[in-house]
């Protein structure tokens, strides 16, 4: 998957290589691998309504309830429905698969995602090192294991990186981060279970700062959005990044585990709402039916979604290629 961010990064700098044909479809191949499973869910049934000869009201209705039970949102399910109905008279149910596609795709590229690993600026690591990347979402999504992915996906840009083991609550999230950095050669910051998340957040910039470092990534301890009191520490910890780093958080990468289905919507809003989440990475995509909820997301909050985590290993992280995404989602084998 590391290839992946070259390839997604040189296309922003140069435009299409040489090479891009092969790249390209190895990324289709990973993108059918990895939305197999939200292709036998609900959106699957979408390539059943377009082999239908007749369009006819039950062919929208049949369309609109599918986007709908496949996580899409109820209003961008009708919004999108409405919207081709208007722009298709007359034509058949391949072009109206086509108008959807084109739908699907403009939704999820319309917050624009940026170059992947320096969120949205551009491609470049263009602020004042380090590059500060503060990762939220509620217990499990898998915030953790997604630090360790980008971690290893900026050492492979020849990036030096600190974590900070700013989860202090949950019993084993600071050795669970060792061990990550251990694995990777990185330093982990880390302060005794129980104390203050801040503090921790605070020392790991100091400390990335000190040493010289490109990126620090802050894990969190998950929480629900609907525990005010936590919410609220989380607000926090970001006010002490930005006081001691001005310009940082660059990026608030909310984690969003992909079988959450619409809950997701809600976790997106409250988090964002607390900690002005500026990025999406859909954690478990390859072990979800549910992956319309990107669509919901990024139509309804305006939210990018810049990676996918496909697996549990270290390499199992890819930008998130909205058209990939689509074209495996619609197609027929
Ligand atoms: N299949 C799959 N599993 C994943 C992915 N990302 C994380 N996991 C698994 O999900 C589980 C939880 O991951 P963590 O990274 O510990 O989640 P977390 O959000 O840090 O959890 P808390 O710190 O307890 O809130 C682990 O078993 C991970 O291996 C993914 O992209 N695909
Ligand atoms: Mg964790």
């Amino acid at each position: 998957m590391v290839k992946l961010f070259r390839r997604f990064q040189r296309d922003r700098d140069q435009g299409p290589s040489s090479d891009e044909a092969k790249e390209t479809e190895e990324v289709r191949e990973e993108y059918q691998r990895s939305v197999a499973n939200t292709r036998r869910g609900q959106l699957g049934g979408l390539r059943r309504i377009f082999s239908r000869s007749q369009v006819d009201e039950d062919f929208w209705e049949e369309l609109e309830e599918t986007l709908i039970l496949g996580d899409v949102g109820g209003a961008t399910s009708a919004r999108w429905v409405e919207e081709i109905r208007e722009e298709s008279a007359g034509k058949g149910a391949s072009e109206i698969r086509g108008l959807l596609r084109d739908r699907m795709v403009s939704g999820l590229e319309r917050p624009s995602a940026g170059g992947a690993l320096w969120g949205g600026h551009n491609g470049a690591q263009t602020t004042t090192a380090p590059h500060v990347v503060l990762v939220v979402g509620v217990n499990g999504a898998g915030k953790t294991t997604s630090i360790a992915k980008l971690a290893h996906a900026y050492q492979e840009e020849d990036k030096s990186v600190i974590l900070a083991a700013a989860d202090t609550f949950r019993a084993a999230a600071i050795e669970q981060l060792q061990t990550w950095g251990e694995r990777l050669n990185a330093p982990v910051i880390a302060h005794q279970q129980g104390s203050d998340p801040g503090a921790v957040a605070y020392d790991a910039l100091e400390a990335g700062i000190s040493r010289g470092a490109d990126v620090v990534l802050i894990d969190t301890a998950g929480r629900l959005q609907t525990q005010r009191n936590l919410m609220a520490e989380l607000g926090k910890v970001r006010r002490v990044v930005e006081t001691k780093h001005p310009g940082a958080p660059h990026e608030v990468l909310l984690v969003i585990d992909a079988t959450s289905g619409q809950n997701a919507l809600s976790q997106a809003r409250q988090f964002s709402q607390a900690t002005g989440v500026t990025a999406v990475c859909l954690a478990k995509l390859d072990g979800t039916s549910k992956g319309g909820i990107v669509f919901a997301i990024a139509e309804e909050l305006g939210i990018p979604v810049r990676f996918a985590g496909t697996g549990e290993q270290l390499g199992d992280i890819a930008p998130f290629d909205a058209e990939a995404f689509v074209d495996a989602l619609l197609s027929d084998d």
